[in-house]
């Protein structure tokens, strides 16, 4: 297909369902013809990030690397969808000059009550009980968007709702 590449950047807490909208966003770009991966920050910890903590100097080094992997894929005509914590303004900031204009910010808000909530790896639960240190949202900062190019409430829709909003933005920016 005749496509461009960009990089997609969806960040928010731990629950906020990063994983899981970039995932159908994925499929749903892939049905459509696309050329599309995804890039996930638990993944790239397993692998090229796992000599790397959760140290807010950690935290930039692993989104540093992660930027300059999905530049690489966006120069090569993929649409890279990113889904990392990227708890603080420096973090995003580091990714969008490191991707440059093709960088599209996506904040996945959803009220740290519900991420509790879900905890659907137990890790609040451990976060609370000081298992894990440096939990974001209980025991490490995370500041809420100021520049995101789109805000998805994810509480308050489904995630294929949600999926959607994010595919009608985006499909301007990829098939010129
Ligand atoms: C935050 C942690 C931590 C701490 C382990 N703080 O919900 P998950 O489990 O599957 O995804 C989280 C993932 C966060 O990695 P990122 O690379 O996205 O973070 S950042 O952008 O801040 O570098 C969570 C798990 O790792 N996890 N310990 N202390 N999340």
């Amino acid at each position: 297909t005749d496509q461009k590449g960009m990089v997609i950047w969806l960040f928010g807490l731990s629950g906020s369902g990063k994983t899981t909208i970039s995932t159908l966003l994925k499929e749903k770009l892939q049905r459509e013809g696309f050329f599309a991966t995804t890039l996930d920050g638990d993944v790239l910890r397993e692998g090229i990030n796992r000599d790397l903590g959760f140290s807010e100097s950690d935290r930039a080094e692993n989104i540093r690397r992660a930027a300059e992997i999905a530049k690489l894929m966006m120069l090569n005509n993929i649409i890279t969808i990113c889904s990392f914590i990227t708890p603080l303004e420096q973090h995003r900031k580091l990714a969008a000059e490191i991707i440059g204009e093709r960088y599209f910010e996506v904040f996945l808000d959803c009220p740290l009550a519900i991420c509790k909530e879900r905890d659907v790896k137990g890790l609040y639960k451990d976060a609370d009980l000081k298992l894990i240190s440096n939990f974001t949202g209980v025991s490490a900062r995370f500041e809420p968007a100021i520049n995101a190019n789109l805000v998805i409430k994810t509480n308050t829709e489904s995630a294929i709702e949600s999926m959607d909003k994010l595919f009608s933005k985006i499909i301007s920016y990829i098939s010129p």
